[in-house]
């Protein structure tokens, strides 16, 4: 058996999404997300010029081999646009080992190691209130894990919250800008949780995202203002490439922390793991290799208590959360898995065997993946350009968004 035929699909059912599609001699076909927000047509380019000529032809049995061409033959190794197109070939070959196999992905990662994958929902509110009912629709939908984001006095637009029953950060053409303060921050978020804790109890478990806009004293502070809340991670305090920021935090704070949702290899996050700086490493399939170098991350982690907690943010495709799901449930250091139902319009197209139910996600028992993209639907939903946004401090200087 081998390769014939590689497509890239770019799609916008209500956001966009680059696909990679491969087909077998046998008649097989194997899916790969490679979607990357707002530089998706880079992905796209990389795929279609670079990568799709040497797969014609190739073993799609032979998955390392083909990883190790497509990483050691660009002979430029990492950063995000190469990971993720190799992530996308990588990925729709093991959906391909799965259906010739006859069994879920799952199963050939070792087999279960779990019952289901413990995910965490996005609680936010524009006031304390507002937020609490929000945790409280979680909880009454089973949840046992809520990432919680408040909105901040005088800031007008924070990150994570919305009215939108849909996460979507990248909607305009062209970068939106949004105004930050870190001191207003800092100075109000230690009493959202407050509350939280104080209306929810001490088993709930409770996350939040800085988005990478402190500096490692400011986290330190934040950490340590947070400890009596008793949050199950603190995510990205940081920008995530200053590494020595995490020693720094540690001094100071027993909040764990989490981190990784732009990391693309294991070299972003070997130190981090092997000095334990870091609670749980959220890098996920689609950004950081596929699940073979996913994999290797994990494993690493493991070795160091270092628990896992894929992003799963809705600009990754049901592609991308099926094989993180086959993934979360052979490991054994699996920690969460962040989940955000998708827009209708993306169901559809995706059509997935994925399911929840009181807290966990579980993935299909389909041979493969158990995800697929329905093409002609697909075409009905043309890219659309659509950037993430910026930040700016008050004063106007440009910050980390
Ligand atoms: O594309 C960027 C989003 O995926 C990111 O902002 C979401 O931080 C995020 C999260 O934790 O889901
Ligand atoms: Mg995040």
């Amino acid at each position: 058996m081998n390769i014939v035929a590689a497509r890239v699909i770019v799609c916008s059912p209500g956001r966009n999404f680059v696909t990679l599609k491969i087909e077998t001699s046998d008649g097989l076909t194997g899916v790969g997300d490679a979607t990357l927000n707002g530089r998706e047509l880079a992905v796209a380019a990389y795929l279609d010029e670079h990568v799709v000529p040497l797969l014609i032809g190739r073993d799609p049995a032979r998955i390392e081999d083909t990883w190790q061409y497509l990483y050691k033959g660009a002979y430029w190794r990492r950063g995000p646009v190469t990971m993720t197109a190799i992530a996308a070939v990588d990925t729709a070959l093991w959906d391909i080992k799965g259906k010739v196999a006859g069994l879920p992905v799952y199963q050939l990662l070792g087999g279960r190691s779990r019952s289901g994958v413990s995910v965490y929902g996005h609680a936010n509110g524009a006031t304390i209130d507002e937020l609490l009912s929000s945790v409280a629709s979680f909880v009454s939908r089973g949840y046992t894990a809520v990432r919680v984001q408040a909105a901040i006095p005088d800031i007008s637009e924070i990150y994570g919250v919305s009215t939108a029953t849909v996460y979507e950060p990248a909607s305009a053409a062209l970068p939106t800008e949004a105004v930050w303060s870190t001191p207003h921050y800092l100075a109000h978020l230690p009493a959202v949780f407050e509350r939280v804790r104080a209306e929810f109890g001490p088993t709930l478990r409770l996350l939040h995202d800085a988005h990478h806009r402190l500096t490692p004293i400011e986290a330190a502070r934040l950490g340590k203002a947070l400890e009596p809340y008793a949050l199950t991670w603190l995510e990205d305090p940081v920008p995530a490439e200053l590494q020595d920021g995490y020693r720094l935090i540690r001094q100071h704070t027993t909040t764990p922390l989490a981190v990784g949702e732009v990391f693309n290899s294991i070299w972003d996050c070997e130190r981090l793991i092997r000095s334990q700086l870091i609670d749980y490493v959220r890098a996920t399939v689609v950004h950081a290799g596929g699940i073979t170098h996913l994999r290797r991350i994990f494993d690493l982690a493991a070795l160091h208590q270092v628990r896992t907690g894929s992003h799963g943010a809705t600009d990754l495709s049901p592609v991308c959360m099926s094989a993180a799901l086959h993934l979360d449930l052979a490991i054994p250091n699996f920690g969460l898995q962040e989940y955000m139902p998708h827009a209708p319009e993306t169901d559809e197209v995706f059509p997935h065997g994925y399911r929840y139910a009181d807290g966990y996600l579980h993935p299909s028992e389909e041979p493969g993946l158990g995800v697929d993209i329905d093409e002609a639907l697909a075409a009905k939903y043309p890219y659309r350009p659509a950037s993430l946004p910026v930040n700016r401090l008050t004063d106007g200087t440009l910050h980390d968004w």
